[in-house]
């Protein structure tokens, strides 16, 4: 008897178990009706007299030992996830979570972009940290002009006549496109520009442009009004008339401010144009021969027009947004206003 109890000792120290179905098994084998130690308890009757104390005193830490050891066994198994069922529902439908939604900006420049590219121009992208040359000096600005002064542009390094910085208009990538690209060009250049100006409801120092280009040969300024009537018209509706104002571009000559007539009060005068019927989308110009020359391009041979939008303000149009700010802060609520714009 004393052998048998040593040797259930030691099976019950060594014992593992991974499912609770073992747990169970293991109780039953030990102390169920029919268990080893259950067994040893029967045979305890037979024990003679003088040796009831020591065997059965031995018989009671058995069944104690057998009995911590399946509650250890029960325990581990649960932490594990062990139980018998699988340890997930693989038909359950996965957690849900929330799609973002297409920001106004991105809609917007893609909008723009895409009427563009039915009228045939290719996008051209390019950097947003740029040299003096591809920001200005390219594109007929006098070395006075104010726009090179610290207060207006973000210079990243001074020092030298080609001072780095970030770019205040695409027109740079414009640039980059005349020197390289074979004629005749027609170009839309989207991208970040970025302006030292104090952030307001009308202005922020970062904001979108999309800029337009379109070289060859016998490019007029009746070419311009066109494309920027049915660019009008695609965006803000078959009604919408436009007006050019008399405006100056270094980079153009003669140059123009492009606005359309209001599409909230058709023309009669709101608080969105100011009671004038016009919203102001954009400026343009004819290239001036000057900025075809700086990239080696034949002025004599060539013409092109130029245009330049504010994604943001086109964007404040479309939606009547009131306050630019409302697409840096990202503010969901906003954001979802925009939730069933494509
Ligand atoms: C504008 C207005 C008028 C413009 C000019 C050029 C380039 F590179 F061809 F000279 N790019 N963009 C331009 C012309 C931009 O934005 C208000």
């Amino acid at each position: 008897m004393k052998q048998k109890i040593e040797d259930l000792l030691s099976k019950i120290e060594s014992l593992t178990a991974g499912k609770l179905q073992e747990v169970e098994e293991i109780r039953v084998k030990l102390l169920g009706k029919k268990g080893e130690i259950t067994a040893l308890f029967d045979e305890f009757r037979n024990v003679p007299a003088e040796q009831k104390r020591e065997f059965g005193q031995k018989l009671n830490v058995l069944k104690t030992k057998a009995a911590e050891k399946i509650e250890e066994l029960r325990q581990k198994v649960e932490e594990m996830g062990g139980s018998d069922a699988p340890s997930f529902d693989c038909t359950k439908p996965g957690d849900k979570y929330d799609l973002g939604t297409r920001h106004p900006i991105s809609v917007t420049r893609e909008e723009i972009i895409s009427i563009f590219s039915k009228f045939g121009y290719a996008v051209a992208e390019g950097p947003e940290i740029e040299d003096d040359w591809h920001v200005f000096g390219a594109l007929n600005f006098p070395p006075e002009h104010p726009a090179r002064d610290m207060q207006d542009t973000f210079f990243i390094s001074a020092g030298g006549d080609n001072p780095i910085l970030l770019r205040t208009h695409t027109s740079s990538v414009q640039v980059r496109s005349m020197e390289r690209m074979p004629l005749p060009i027609r170009i839309v250049c989207p991208g970040r520009v970025f302006r030292n100006e104090a952030i307001s409801a009308r202005a922020h120092c970062i904001f979108h442009q999309v800029e337009g280009l379109y070289i060859d040969k016998n490019v007029s300024f009746a070419d311009l009004k066109q494309a920027v009537l049915l660019f009008a018209r695609e965006m803000f509706g078959e009604e919408t008339q436009i007006r050019l104002r008399p405006s100056y571009f270094p980079f153009t000559e003669p140059s123009a401010e492009v606005d359309v007539s209001c599409n909230i009060c058709k023309g009669k005068g709101c608080n969105i144009c100011k009671g004038t019927g016009w919203l102001e989308i954009m400026g343009c110009g004819m290239v001036d021969p000057n900025v075809l020359e700086a990239s080696g391009i034949d002025s004599k041979e060539y013409s092109g027009f130029a245009f330049g939008m504010g994604v943001e303000r086109i964007a404040m149009l479309k939606w009547q947004v009131k306050d630019l700010r409302h697409y840096f802060e990202n503010d969901v609520r906003f954001l979802r206003e925009f939730e069933t714009v494509i």
